[in-house]
């Protein structure tokens, strides 16, 4: 059996000729079809003539040269929202075509899993739900081991993996041949841009409010697939600024309800299934609603608030005492929760919400962009040396704390830090 690269794809009618590496042109079935045919069939990338004995291998340059003719080659509607849209879709769009072998990994909350299910519109990737936002070395070198070695397999991560955390993973990924794309929409670190293709709003100073599913939406519309229901959700699991109706935003906290029990790995099946399931949505939306509704009284009744330089209000509480542990909703929801009851009651209000466990602490602006959360998140895990890891948006952030064991001094500690943050630093007016 013989093996060749194809170097060259000829026309798109209903047979495509192309050029193989050993100079000979043969006749076969369009891109879209590659499948035996007369003893000959293409599989990524890869001419295999089943009566020959010959084989080759193409060096790294000329596959890289072969995806890339195949990339240029899709026409598509070419969206206007941010330049790398286009190569993000050439390169999923493409990779199908190739049957390059490819492992998605989402964000397991309504907006990661709303990109998930929008990506598989255009690339059937294996999709893996992500519990963490950084993309592990473990994960990495699974992955890697996934791709059972075979030549320029695609690694995407969406709705996570912009951050210096995920650094060491894509190195990994690059040593086996895969390549990096990134869909995301939280702060980024500019070394990823040199690992992996990254998209992201941030890039373009686009607010974090286009949602990684709307992100994704706005791909796959350059290959006229429209489904501007599901992005809704994703925006609305985000509570974007950019609006979303009232039955996206039941869907999304169905979604999210669901992705904080589902076992670990199984989840992405189900996901599809709610969304095509009223009956399951509904239940699962009421099941979560009932639990915020109690959750909130509590909070209510537990947080304490402190008064703040530049005219700021601290309101924390210990999620810990809210509810049972390993219950819907997290901490990290729980401050979400907390932030829109006063912004409903005191929308001007200039308030910080702090939501604190052994593990994690999340902090939600009550007004927006009235300081950016991230930042002060950078300078804490600069300051204050128990910080573990740490992220987020400029209205959403928090970061995992090293030892359980001190929750009382680092919430003290973290506390005084906020107070000379804010003196610090000269504040938006807005
Ligand atoms: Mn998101």
């Amino acid at each position: 059996m013989g093996v060749w690269y194809v170097k060259k794809l000829i026309g798109r009618g209903e047979k495509t000729n192309v050029v193989l590496s050993n100079g000979r042109e043969e006749r076969v079935e369009p891109v879209k079809a590659f499948s035996v045919r007369d003893g000959h069939y293409i599989y990524e990338g890869f001419f295999v003539d089943m009566e020959s004995r010959e084989a080759w291998r193409p060096s790294e340059e000329e596959l890289k040269n072969f995806f890339a003719s195949v990339e240029n080659g899709l026409s598509i509607q070419e969206s206007e929202l941010m330049p790398e849209l286009s190569s993000a879709g050439r390169k999923l769009k493409a990779a199908a075509l190739l049957n390059r072998p490819c492992i998605a990994r989402f964000h397991n909350d309504a907006d990661g899993i709303i990109a998930a299910i929008l990506l598989s519109k255009i690339n059937p990737c294996h999709k893996v739900p992500q519990n963490v936002v950084t993309y592990g070395k473990r994960d990495a070198l699974a992955d890697l081991s996934n791709f059972h070695f075979f030549p320029k397999p695609l690694a995407v991560a969406l709705d996570f993996g912009s951050s210096e955390e995920s650094l060491d993973a894509y190195d990994i990924l690059s040593s086996g041949g895969a390549e990096v794309l990134v869909i995301d929409h939280h702060p980024y670190d500019k070394r990823v841009e040199e690992k992996a293709l990254l998209v992201n709003p941030l890039k373009h100073e686009l607010p974090s409010d286009y949602t990684t599913g709307y992100i994704m939406s706005e791909i796959i519309k350059q290959f006229s697939i429209d489904i501007d229901a599901l992005a809704e959700v994703s925006l609305a699991g985000d509570k974007s600024e950019l609006g979303y109706s009232e039955d996206a935003a039941k869907t999304a906290l169905a979604l999210d309800y669901a992705a904080y029990y589902t076992p670990y790995g199984l989840a992405y099946s189900l996901y599809t299934e709610i969304l095509h399931d009223k009956e399951i949505r509904n239940t699962l939306y009421e099941k979560a609603k009932e639990a915020l509704d109690l959750a909130l009284k509590r909070i209510l009744q537990i947080s304490k608030t402190k008064t703040l330089p530049a005219g700021f209000t601290l309101y924390f509480f210990d999620a810990e005492d809210v509810g049972e542990k390993y219950e819907f909703p997290g901490s990290g929801k729980m401050a979400t929760l907390l932030a829109e009851h006063i912004r409903e009651k005191k929308p001007e209000e200039k308030a910080i919400v702090l939501s604190v466990t052994s593990k994690m602490l999340s902090f939600r602006l009550v007004k927006r962009d009235t300081l950016d959360l991230s930042k002060f998140v950078d300078y804490l895990v600069e300051k204050v040396s128990f910080i573990v890891s740490g992220g987020g948006h400029a209205n959403a952030a928090s970061f995992k704390i090293r030892d359980a064991s001190f929750k009382d001094e680092v919430v003290a500690a973290v506390v005084a830090a906020l107070e000379d943050f804010l003196k610090e630093s000269p504040q938006p007016t807005s």
